[in-house]
């Protein structure tokens, strides 16, 4: 499973027309899409996917977020997927984001910072399994 993770360009990228942009740095950076669907989160989902915050003292205004319009849940394949990805998305904090990285470019502060991206192989399987099911995934060719 080490190949693969999850993303998801959040609400306010979407919002300020940036979806077309960031997919293109996927498709630029190698990922494969292996799925991909424009969705809004109900405040349940929004809870449940980011249960792990849930003593955080953001997490009732990430939740509601996260849930406040349509975002791109994203199921990503590349050798090495995770740290990969976790390279060209940034710093939570758009503020200490490298240059040429989403977050540097199209975030706005470190709550809205345009997409996700998991910190492990295991969160990544759990976090596709959340969204996608087995069916919803192109076959790995
Ligand atoms: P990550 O998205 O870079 O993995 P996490 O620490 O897992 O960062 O936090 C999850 C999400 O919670 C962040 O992407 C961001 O939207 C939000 N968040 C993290 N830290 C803060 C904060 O200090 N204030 C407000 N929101 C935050
Ligand atoms: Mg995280």
């Amino acid at each position: 499973m080490n190949n693969l993770t999850f993303a998801i360009i959040k609400p306010d990228a979407v919002k300020s027309g940036n979806t077309g942009l960031i997919l293109d740095r996927i498709i630029k950076s190698d990922f494969k899409i292996l799925g991909a669907k424009l969705i809004r989160l109900s405040r349940k989902q929004a809870e449940g996917f980011y249960d792990i915050h849930k003593e955080r003292p953001f997490f009732e205004e990430l939740t509601e977020f996260m849930c406040s319009g349509q975002c791109m849940v994203l199921a990503l394949k590349k050798e090495n997927a995770v740290q990969e990805w976790r390279q060209t998305i940034g710093s939570t904090n758009p503020e200490e984001a490298e240059t040429g990285t989403i977050r540097k470019d199209f975030a706005k502060n470190i709550q809205n910072n345009a997409v996700h991206g998991s910190d492990s192989d295991e969160n990544a399987k759990k976090e596709i399994a959340f969204f996608f099911t087995n069916s919803e995934l192109i076959a790995n060719n």
